[in-house]
């Protein structure tokens, strides 16, 4: 059955115009390797969505990255022009309007600052989660930086 979340991103893509390939698991995908697995992807094929926040302002940072990367934190700070940290389960919750586990590219109550892990741009497909750790939604990698407006950048 599609969750309430899963639902909210699917009418979210929609409305920004994106065809919208939800993939509904029976296994749960919260971790990288899991999402791979339930896929038949690479893991470098999944999007996680990770939140920061910036420790001048108090903005929002949403970073994705490739499922085989770590991201550089020093690298991102200076990107973002200020020091930041991660975001903890509420503060995650509070700006995605999602829970970690299933936070999505896009379907956030106000639009966040986002940058792209470069090394996504070779694949054909990447999976994002889509609400909830049993829902993913494939698109190419360019319509992942159009549909978050995200910046292309090295992050890892
Ligand atoms: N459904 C999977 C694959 S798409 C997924 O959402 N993966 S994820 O990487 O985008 O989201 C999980 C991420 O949340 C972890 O990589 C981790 O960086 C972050 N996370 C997990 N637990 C916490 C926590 N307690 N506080 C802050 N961040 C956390």
């Amino acid at each position: 059955m599609t969750s309430s979340s899963t639902r909210k991103v699917k009418e979210n893509m929609r409305a920004l115009g994106f065809a919208c390939e939800i993939l509904e698991l029976s296994e749960s995908a919260r971790t990288v390797p899991d999402a791979a697995r339930a896929i038949g992807c690479k893991l470098g094929q999944i999007v996680k969505s990770l939140i920061f926040k910036g420790q001048s302002t108090g903005k929002t940072i949403l970073a994705l990255v490739s499922g085989l990367n770590r991201a550089d934190e020093g690298k991102l700070s200076v990107l973002v022009g200020e020091p930041i940290g991660r975001a903890d389960p509420e503060f995650v919750r509070l700006v995605t309007g999602f829970a970690i586990g299933g936070v999505p590219p896009v379907g956030h109550p106000q639009p966040i600052e986002t940058y792209i892990d470069q090394d996504l741009m070779q694949y054909d497909t990447v999976w994002s989660a889509a609400g909830t750790p049993y829902a993913v939604f494939g698109s190419t990698p360019a319509d992942l930086a159009r549909m978050t407006g995200g910046k292309v950048v090295p992050l890892k």
